[in-house]
């Protein structure tokens, strides 16, 4: 299992420096407009991008307004980026690959001009001069990154209005399954703090069973959350609890009569969907651990720059301040997906004895990375494959200075850190 782990790990961990960042990727942003969830693809065919926007659910981008044209543009770039519409059916009648109705046209000037009678396919066109971005029909064979637009997000979160917190229904499982996702997802089963909150929950995964994270498995009759808050809002369906030991686990009962969703406790061969909560958006936040340790000059602390966020398809940024002023000091970041165990070590692991004084290692360290130094600062960038399997998964972080002279190896450690690949 471990190995099988490791195994996997360092597949994507082989992936995640690799991704060029000219690919353009982006994750999901949602617009103002219409409420609608837009990304890019890679640059590919217009066939490909919409295959690809189709298998999150959805199409390259359909576009209803001037508005809605310039809010791609300020989104995404005025440049090269394929949108759904088309005139495959019917030469010269151009329709939506979502199949609603033309209401909105912006082509640039002699465009479309069906070139050598191949032009089936519309970009918004950042060459154009007359207007930003204006659309032009070009043939299949040029790679753009295309505009996926969706209606909901493909890997299910959604921000609640009662709270701003985030949530997502997990295939049906176990709750004690299900509660383990929810801590790799930076999260646990939900919390339910009002009846405002138990109608949103309700409303938005009602459609079946969902294991919320109250349980009494620690002590019989005495119910807690799992994420620690204290029990305050109940919502017992009638009758209920009733189940006394075995039956420790909580759900929205659906089947509850009078008052369907309100609470019911059964046993933990039970399996429902879990409803996972985030308060933080998926993706965000990185957790320090531990501390660095001194040179000569200074101690190397590691963080994430202010607002990026480690996502699928994304570009995560760091920055490692305290790095010696010397010419011949070189900063490295490490990349691990284990801050547990280190081939056997038990993880911190202290290299005082290998003369490392008052250093400790808080990952297993996967891969390692030179990173450019502008002063006393190294500027640290991954990049995440635009892969939804990879949500979840947590990833550690520390840097490592090379500071010849500073001890007996001539190495110092930043801090770690750990971020979870958000969607
Ligand atoms: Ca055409
Ligand atoms: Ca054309
Ligand atoms: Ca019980
Ligand atoms: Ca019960």
């Amino acid at each position: 299992m471990h190995k099988h782990l490791n195994f996997a790990a360092r597949g994507i961990a082989a992936t995640l420096l690799i991704a060029a960042p000219s690919f353009a990727q982006t994750s999901w942003v949602q617009s103002p407009l219409n409420g609608n969830w837009y990304r890019l693809t890679a640059a590919q065919s217009w066939t490909a991008a919409e295959a690809e926007a189709v298998r999150d659910g959805g199409h390259l981008a359909t576009v209803r307004s001037l508005d809605e044209h310039n809010w791609l543009v300020g989104q995404f770039g005025n440049r090269e980026l394929w949108i759904g519409l088309n005139d495959t059916a019917v030469e010269g009648t151009f329709a939506w690959s979502s199949g609603e109705g033309v209401v909105y046209r912006n082509w640039c000037t002699n465009e479309p001009n069906d070139l050598s009678g191949m032009e089936d396919y519309v970009h918004i066109a950042g060459w154009c001069i007359d207007q930003t971005g204006g659309w032009n029909d070009q043939d299949d064979g040029d790679s753009y990154p295309g505009i996926v637009e969706v209606a909901s997000r493909p890997d299910g979160w959604v921000q609640s209005p009662v709270n701003g917190h985030w949530y997502r229904r997990t295939a049906p499982t176990t709750w004690s399954d299900a509660e383990g996702q929810a801590q790799r997802e930076g999260g646990h089963l939900a919390t339910v703090r009002s009846q405002q909150e138990q109608d949103w929950l309700v409303s938005q995964f009602g459609s079946g069973p969902g294991w919320i994270g109250l349980n009494d498995r620690a002590t019989e009759g005495t119910f807690v959350w799992s994420s620690g808050e204290a029990v305050g809002f109940t919502a017992w369906c009638a009758g209920q609890p009733d189940g006394g030991l075995g039956n420790d686990f909580v759900l929205l009962d659906m089947a509850c009569a009078a008052t369907p969703g309100a609470w019911n406790d059964v046993d933990g061969a039970t399996t429902a969907p879990g409803l996972i909560e985030r308060t933080a958006a998926p993706g965000s936040g990185f957790s320090a651990i531990g501390t660095g340790c001194a040179g000569a000059l200074s101690t190397p602390s590691l963080d994430a720059v202010f607002g990026s966020q480690l996502l699928v398809g994304g570009r995560f940024d760091m920055e490692m301040t305290g790095v010696a002023i010397n010419p011949l000091s070189v900063p490295f970041g490490l990349i691990g997906f284990d801050d547990q165990d280190w081939d056997g070590r038990m993880l911190p692991f202290d290299l005082t004895f290998i003369g490392m004084t008052g250093c400790s290692i808080y990952i297993e360290p996967e891969i390692d990375q030179t990173l450019p130094r502008s002063g006393g600062t190294a500027e640290w960038s991954v990049f995440v494959p635009a892969d939804n399997n990879l949500i979840g998964i947590n990833v550690f972080f520390q840097g490592l200075v090379l500071e010849p002279g500073t001890n007996a190896f001539g190495a110092v450690l930043s801090n770690a850190g750990r971020a979870t690949i958000g969607g």
